[in-house]
């Protein structure tokens, strides 16, 4: 590649002959030409700029002198091109600019694969716009910004340009995993926190896991670092990725950070008691998400028949009028719910579960029975369940029954929902027994699970 800098200050550029950029052109994979565009003026002084017209502040570069330059230097372009074999080649015209599209990493890695890069740094209030206009008709022309912020001119946003692409050609970095891997990569992330010895400094520890030699649990402690730092300090980049980005584990990761894996990218999940405002809405939630649950056999006026009697509105008001007895949580996404819990706390700290095989599990009391979880069926996948989840037993844990905390939790499933299954026995539930029970004459099986609870904030 070859990459030519039109500037008035060609010293500014003497920075690039030093350390991998330096390294690149002495190796030859890349050509650099720094040239002084006061070679190109004709006067005595060597004047680059004139005043605006229709008036204004500061001074305009000529398009003459431009012009001139740029006639030149595309021509080393073409010579370098014929040389290297490269036919017509690429050529690229880049220029500056506050005012320019943003240089990302994408646009990097295409300028990284032009034959010809032309680089027209601006000073003052920049070029006369008929130079971008008229290359545009013989050139690629990029007008590039480097960030929102202004700079003098555009020597510093080159130097930039410069090393971001030369370290994109073949053989310019020693190891290309170290470009597979980094901030702004194909992952779409930011980079994990990196550290080497000593493993203690000042106090501080390296994080454990990175000195267990646990490979697995390394690599996914590092991605949920990933995206932890991405999430806290580019909301714009996770709510970016697509599902074809997100691993297995990225869900959980994401709900722990608040957000929710929806089609349409990661967004903000939030987790709040429900409200008798509520109600409604609950109801509504109940009855399109309760039938997925059932047996798919069950037939639809009994799961009809169980819906109107036990998640109308009326029962939900209930349930949210009697904070004793229920703790109910919603998730809302976007400003609408999209999942909600259920928990069924002992009237009494001794009164044992409605479940034979919990008594014989856990002996410790009061126990609570999380009788529903339920989230929208576009939602599923997305790592509300495990949001909720996490809320509802942190909830619990700070619940007491006539001054005893809360010992355990326990649930049943239907025996044949694979995925709920799954889901609990994944999230850290024991498979404690069954429990039978009848639905408008039939006999159904519930797997039952439990989780002890930790005593918080003790
Ligand atoms: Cl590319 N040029 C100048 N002059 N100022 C800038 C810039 C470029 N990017 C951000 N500020």
């Amino acid at each position: 590649m070859r990459i030519d800098v039109v500037t008035i200050f060609p010293a500014y550029l003497d920075a690039l002959r030093l350390s991998l950029v330096g390294r690149a052109i002495e190796s030859g994979v890349l050509a650099l030409g720094v040239h002084d565009l006061r070679g190109w003026t004709t006067d005595r002084h060597h004047t680059v700029d004139d005043a605006p017209l229709g008036g204004g502040a500061g001074m305009v570069m000529r398009p003459d002198v431009w012009g001139r330059a740029l006639e030149d230097v595309l021509a080393l372009g073409i010579d370098h091109c014929v040389r290297e074999g490269a036919g017509e080649g690429r050529t690229v015209l880049a220029i500056p600019t506050p005012s320019g599209v943003p240089l990302d990493q994408r646009r990097v890695e295409d300028l990284a694969a032009a034959d010809h890069l032309v680089i027209a740094c601006g000073r003052y209030e920049g070029i006369d716009a008929r130079v971008a206009e008229h290359y545009a008709g013989r050139v690629e022309v990029l007008e590039y910004s480097i960030g929102d912020y202004v700079l003098n001119g555009g020597e510093a946003a080159a130097l930039v340009l410069v090393e971001a692409v030369a370290r994109l050609l073949p053989g310019v970095v020693g190891n290309p995993e170290s470009l597979a891997e980094e901030s702004h990569g194909a992952a779409g992330l930011l980079e994990y926190p990196v550290y080497t010895r000593p493993a203690r400094w000042r106090g501080h520890d390296v994080p454990e896991v990175l000195l267990s030699g646990h490979h697995a649990n390394i690599a996914r402690w590092r991605r949920d670092r990933a995206l932890e730092r991405t999430a806290r300090r580019r909301p714009d980049m996770v709510a970016a990725l697509t599902a074809d980005q997100l691993e297995p584990g990225d869900r959980g990761a994401l709900a722990r950070l608040g957000l929710a894996a929806t089609p349409a990218g990661p967004r903000p999940l939030h987790v709040r008691p429900a409200l008798s405002s509520d109600a409604a809405a609950l109801a509504e939630l109940a009855a399109e998400t309760f039938p997925l649950a059932c047996p798919p056999n069950m037939p639809a006026e009994d799961v009809a028949a169980f819906v109107a009697v036990n998640l109308s509105p009326e029962r939900f008001r209930e349930y949210l009028a009697d904070d004793d007895r229920y703790l109910v949580l919603v998730a809302e996404l976007g400003g609408i719910l999209a999942g909600y819990t259920l928990a069924v706390l002992p009237r009494a700290a001794d009164e044992p579960p409605h479940a034979p095989d919990v008594a014989a599990v856990v002996s410790a009391r009061p126990v609570a029975e999380l009788s529903k979880i339920y989230v929208r069926a576009t939602a599923h996948g997305s790592g509300i369940s495990q949001a909720l989840m996490d809320a509802t037993l942190a909830a619990l844990s700070g619940r007491t029954v006539q001054g005893r905390p809360l010992a355990a939790v326990w649930l049943g499933t239907n025996a044949r929902n694979r995925r709920a299954r799954a889901f609990y026995a994944r999230s850290g539930w024991e498979h404690a027994g069954s429990r039978r029970f009848t639905v408008g004459g039939r006999v159904e099986d519930d797997a039952v699970y439990v989780r002890p609870l930790v005593e918080s904030g003790s």
